[in-house]
């Protein structure tokens, strides 16, 4: 059996717990409890805090989890993130009072820095050599400059709207970190194989987010302009109708390239343009 953790509650567990559906394992009736079995598939998850997943998953409470890389990190947990999941984005960052004089890290030699991200933020200050005396604070970090405590934060921003509320400006990047999926090196070898196949099923998954399913009606005598146009996984397919001169065209798009090429293909005569959201997409 594989045991996977996500997070109890909080920013990654709606998204974690849709990925693992996405993906065929179904979860039910999950709230309020700490493990669930799977039932159509031999693995049970685990809802735990997300700054407590890394030592599970070191230890091999559980082989798998789904957590934020920057905890990973922090934790400097001997796990491996194996693949990114494209959400709970956000990144790591210095931050200094609105006004105050800002040249880069070594402005902060010998200043105090509030942070829940301790080793993180040491590894940057090493690196940089600077020295700085760093305040751990588990919580509401941008106020700490507010209330005396701080000259400067180290904390994750995601839109920026708390910094803002509390009058910091957001100066270096630490570190970017986005969920991730990880394992710890005991259970990638005796578990490969269910490893595999749940990221397998994971970059499937992933894949049909970014991409979009189009068909439309073309002239026949457009079709091969309009191939060259379409950035396609191989060839479109080509199906006649009934009326005479006129084909179907589907294919595959990254959703990056949509609107540039939907604006392309109409241009070339494209009526009746359908675009479906894709479940899965196994290549
Ligand atoms: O309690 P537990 O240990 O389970 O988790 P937690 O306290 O780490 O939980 P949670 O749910 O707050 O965060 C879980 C994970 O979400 C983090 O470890 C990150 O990987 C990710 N994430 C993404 C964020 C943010 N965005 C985020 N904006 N985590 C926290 N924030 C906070 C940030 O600390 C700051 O206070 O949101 C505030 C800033 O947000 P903006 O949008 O105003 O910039």
């Amino acid at each position: 059996m594989i045991k996977i953790a996500i997070q109890k509650s909080g920013r990654l567990y709606d998204d974690s717990v849709e990925l693992l559906r996405k993906c065929g394992l179904n979860i039910d009736n999950v709230k309020g409890q700490l493990k669930a079995r799977i039932k159509n598939y031999d693995a049970e998850v685990f809802f735990l805090r997300n700054s407590d997943i890394p030592k599970y998953l070191e230890d091999g409470v559980v082989d798998l989890a789904i957590i934020g890389e920057n905890v990973v990190k922090e934790k400097q947990a001997d796990v491996t993130s194996l693949i990114g999941l494209g959400f709970s984005n956000c990144r790591l960052s210095i931050a200094t009072p609105k006004g105050i004089e800002y040249s880069g890290i070594k402005s902060l030699e010998g200043k105090k820095i509030a942070t829940s991200y301790p080793n993180t933020l040491n590894m940057y200050l090493d690196l940089n050599n600077v020295s700085a005396d760093l305040h751990i604070i588990s919580g509401s970090v941008e106020i700490a400059p507010n209330i005396g405590l701080a000259d400067a934060i180290c904390d994750l921003v995601s839109s920026g709207s708390t910094l803002f509320k509390n009058g910091l400006v957001e100066q270096d990047i630490i570190l970017e970190s986005e969920a991730v999926i990880a394992a710890n090196s005991r259970s990638m070898s005796q578990k490969s194989e269910v490893i595999d196949d749940i990221l397998f099923r994971i970059k499937a998954v992933l894949k049909a987010k970014d991409n979009r399913y189009i068909l439309f009606n073309i002239p026949d005598d457009k079709i091969e302009t309009v191939s060259t146009i379409l950035p396609v996984l191989k060839s479109p397919t080509v199906l006649p109708l009934i009326e005479k001169g006129w084909s179907s065209m589907h294919t595959v798009i990254n959703q990056k390239d949509f609107w540039n090429v939907i604006s392309k293909i109409k241009k070339e005569g494209a009526q009746g343009i359908l675009v479906l959201p894709i479940e899965n997409m196994i290549l």
